[in-house]
């Protein structure tokens, strides 16, 4: 991790540029390349509206069911395949990133993102694991990959203000304590922004969670 500066966007709310240096950023993505070759795949979720997301998803660890929004173990609106395991190695970068923002996090799940040229992903709330920890603020701890992505970040109602801030490859963003339920999205790829050296066309953001606070939690 090369981290050179943690700024506090919000309170609760952290971007850590050029958090992951080159070569990590290589190997988190050839791990990413190894697990969507697997069986489980990259998937286009429909949602519950019917209509399909504007990126590719793979859920690790547990599954994020789009047309419900709850978590599961099968890929019940897809293909019905077990989730993949969470690596410990992509585990631990979002460990070592909360910790840099000042938080603790035992995660269990992590989304994979992959959004093409015209991939955007519109303003949500991450409120879909337990209250257990949503109350405590555990935080979601995000990585991004390839062509940078301008994120909005909003406040902790829809309606308020949003603050655009592009993440780059290599970034971290770390959203806990009360920046955990800040709206946020995705509102357009920078087309190849991205470092030509990771050949990645588009972008990948890893998200991270802890689905619940007690281990073992259903
Ligand atoms: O791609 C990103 O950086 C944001 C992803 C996101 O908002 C999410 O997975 O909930």
């Amino acid at each position: 991790m090369s981290a050179a500066e943690t700024v506090e966007l919000a309170p609760g709310t952290f971007h850590l540029p050029g958090y992951l240096s080159p070569p990590e950023q290589r190997r988190v993505l050839a791990t990413v390349q190894a697990l969507a070759d697997g069986a489980a795949g990259f998937y286009r979720p429909r949602v519950r509206g019917g209509g399909f997301m504007h990126c590719d998803m793979l859920c690790l660890g547990r599954h994020w069911n789009a047309r419900t929004y709850t978590y599961e173990w099968q890929r019940s609106d897809h293909d019905g395949l077990p989730a993949p395991p969470l690596p410990l190695a992509l585990a631990r970068l979002a460990v070592d990133a909360a910790a840099a923002a000042g938080f603790t996090i035992d995660p269990d799940i992590c989304l994979v993102n992959r959004y093409g040229d015209d991939g955007r992903m519109g303003l949500h709330q991450d409120k879909d694991e337990d209250a257990s920890t949503l109350d405590a603020g555990v935080p979601v701890v995000s990585l991004s990959l390839g062509d940078s992505g301008r994120f909005l970040l909003g406040g902790l109602r829809r309606r308020e203000p949003t603050t655009a801030i592009e993440l780059r490859s290599g970034d971290a963003f770390v959203m806990g304590g009360p920046g955990r339920l800040r709206y946020h999205g995705i509102a357009r790829i920078l087309r190849g922004s991205g470092p030509p050296v990771l050949g990645l066309r588009g972008r990948v953001s890893l998200t991270f969670r802890q689905y619940a606070l007690a281990a073992g939690g259903s």
